[in-house]
């Protein structure tokens, strides 16, 4: 291989690079709302064998409690605060959360991929 072609692939694998490590980062955290009792959004798709940082922000004036059995979390959230915590890496499937606090309108799933 002469090094102008050698050059070139360097160049290319470092684009490749740089794509693949900014797709990641963009899926790596997920922004999750409540309001009124209910989770916005409360369809999360992710990737399988993925870690994936969630950040819940409570915009009620009453505490919510993120909660699942699937995903083994049970997490507080104080009125007008964040939670921020970590879910996988997971199997595909779909897994079920819910607010304990508001069950009737508080629910949700992660899909994973
Ligand atoms: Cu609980």
């Amino acid at each position: 291989m002469n090094k102008v072609l050698l050059k070139q692939l360097v160049i290319r694998l470092f684009g490749l690079l740089f794509l693949v490590n900014s797709a990641y980062a963009d899926s790596n955290v997920i922004n999750i709302q409540i309001q009124k009792g209910r989770f916005s959004p409360s369809e999360i798709n992710i990737a399988a064998d993925t870690k994936v940082q969630l950040i819940i922000e409570n915009l009620d004036d009453t505490p919510e409690e993120f909660e699942s059995y699937d995903l083994n979390r049970e997490v507080f959230i104080n009125p007008n605060s964040k939670a921020s915590f970590y879910i996988g890496p997971l199997s595909p499937g779909v897994y079920k959360f819910e607010g304990e606090f508001s069950p009737q309108t508080a629910q949700g799933v992660v899909r994973v991929k």
